[in-house]
């Protein structure tokens, strides 16, 4: 035990825990103002306490765009020639022109409550759709991000906003597209922006606002010289090298790679999470993981856009970190990405155990710990079970047929691999229980409200 166990307290015991150092046994962890407040291994339970077979920390879900929820599906119907991410690209801007604020509210108040059901605590919200249609501001330039902000209190999710930067179309400044209109600022309306996102970030318990050029097509390169002034101590996250269009055609321009070019004119450090980051050379590759910053993965975003896989296996050897997103949110699920990154790497290798880090060690154990640290880094605030930090904790059913019997490491690789969101039991997220038996308690409310919106939508 590490600190006083307050009358105000809530007590919960977990025979299995995962804590930062390993699991552990027959553990007490003790919650008050929606944070840890003491951890005590190998102790019996108090009456009072409440008594789970196993938790695990939760997994913060570093990059989403909670909108495109509503469009799950909708974009799997080829088209006339070359489906690519550029012709999903112009489904998902259709999709999004006739978009209210309580529209995306709505929307991602579902996205959210799937996102904890399925273990993530935390979403790193990347946030671009700022205008009214047309592209006519909004009296508060923060409207959108306020409707986002309701919608993480709403479903009770941590938030991690990163309002967006958005300015051109291509690589030096080309004009925006018409379809884009919704998107766009210069750099004194950004900075607007992140005031009025700060004030609605303080009706949260533990908000952080961070910031987002969008991505080198998107920002010239004195636009991320006076953002990076701008919003200094704030973690900073971009989309980088997706698509090898993007490669190309920073290459056209400036004769380097996109995150060559990067790593070269910003300051990118430990603070910042580049976005996929899927095609590097090795020397990139090695330089980003020096860097400190955090890769941000999205594999099943990246598997259904068609975007290539991470080199993992190079990033990982040279220290790099990691963490998971479920980007556009065609199908959340937080065990899933991290198997399906795993997944990619066994198909293209032809091997097996990629991301554990040594002989003998678990694959689902490393990939958890690696993307919870990862994660937590990059959305601005500490994840673990640790006294001080945010009580965002998953229970899962040890009586799940997957789980059976399964002790220490061999639970996390039977949840991971075997068993995934079917065998959530709990979720707690700033020491409040959203989730009860897999269900998020205003699941049913979500949902009618979720459908009124998108009745209108897709008509
Ligand atoms: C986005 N999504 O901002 O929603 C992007 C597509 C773009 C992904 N990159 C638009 N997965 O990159 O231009
Ligand atoms: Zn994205």
């Amino acid at each position: 035990m590490t600190e006083s166990w307050g009358v105000t307290r809530k007590v919960l015991f977990f025979q299995h825990l995962l804590l930062p150092h390993g699991w552990a046994r027959d553990v007490r962890v003790a919650l008050s103002g929606g944070r840890i407040s003491a951890v005590e291994m190998n102790v019996e339970p108090s009456n009072s306490d409440e008594r789970h077979a196993c938790g695990l920390p939760g997994m913060p879900n570093l990059h989403s765009h909670a909108f495109q929820r509503g469009m799950a599906g909708l974009a799997e119907r080829r088209g006339p020639s070359n489906d690519s991410f550029w012709t999903w690209r112009e489904i998902m801007y259709r999709f999004v022109d006739r978009m209210t604020p309580d529209d995306v509210s709505a929307i991602a108040a579902l996205a959210y409550i799937e996102m904890l059901e399925s273990g993530f605590t935390r979403v790193g919200e990347f946030h671009y759709l700022h205008h009214d249609r047309g592209g006519l501001h909004f009296a508060d330039i923060g409207e959108m991000s306020g409707a986002l902000m309701a919608a993480a209190s709403a479903s009770g999710i941590g938030m991690t906003l990163l309002p967006v930067l958005y300015s051109h179309s291509g690589f030096g400044g080309q004009p925006p597209q018409l379809a884009q209109a919704r998107f766009i600022l210069d750099v004194d309306g950004y900075a607007r922006l992140l005031d009025s996102a700060d004030g609605h970030a303080r009706s949260l318990p533990d908000a952080v606002v961070g910031a987002a050029p969008h991505s080198l097509r998107a920002v010239s390169r004195e636009q991320l010289r006076d953002l990076e002034a701008l919003v200094k101590g704030r973690p900073i996250h971009i989309h980088i090298a997706e698509q090898v269009k993007e490669v190309d055609d920073c290459l056209t321009w400036s004769g380097q790679r996109p995150v060559e070019w990067l790593l070269d004119h910003a300051e990118v450090d430990a603070r910042w999470c580049l976005i996929h980051a899927t095609h590097m050379t090795d020397a990139e590759t090695r330089a980003l993981a020096h860097s400190g910053a955090v890769a941000g993965l999205c594999p099943i975003t990246e598997a259904n856009l068609g975007d290539g896989l991470f080199p993992v296996e190079t990033f990982l050897d040279a220290g790099g970190r990691y963490g998971v997103g479920s980007d556009s949110n065609v199908l959340i699920d937080c065990a899933e990405e991290l198997r399906l990154l795993e997944y990619g790497q066994r198909l293209t290798r032809r091997a097996r155990n990629v991301m554990a880090r040594g002989a003998g060690r678990s694959t689902g154990g490393d990939l958890y710990a690696g993307a919870l640290a990862g994660g937590a880094a990059a959305l601005g605030i500490g994840g673990g079970i640790a006294v001080g930090l945010p009580a965002d904790i998953v229970s899962l059913d040890l009586d799940h047929p997957a789980l059976a019997h399964r002790q220490g490491d061999a639970i996390t690789d039977s949840f991971v691999f075997g068993a995934g969101r079917s065998a959530i039991d709990c979720v707690w997220r700033h020491g409040a229980k959203l989730v009860s038996d897999g269900r998020h308690r205003i699941r049913d409310q979500a949902i009618r409200d979720y459908h009124r919106v998108l009745e209108r939508l897709i008509a």
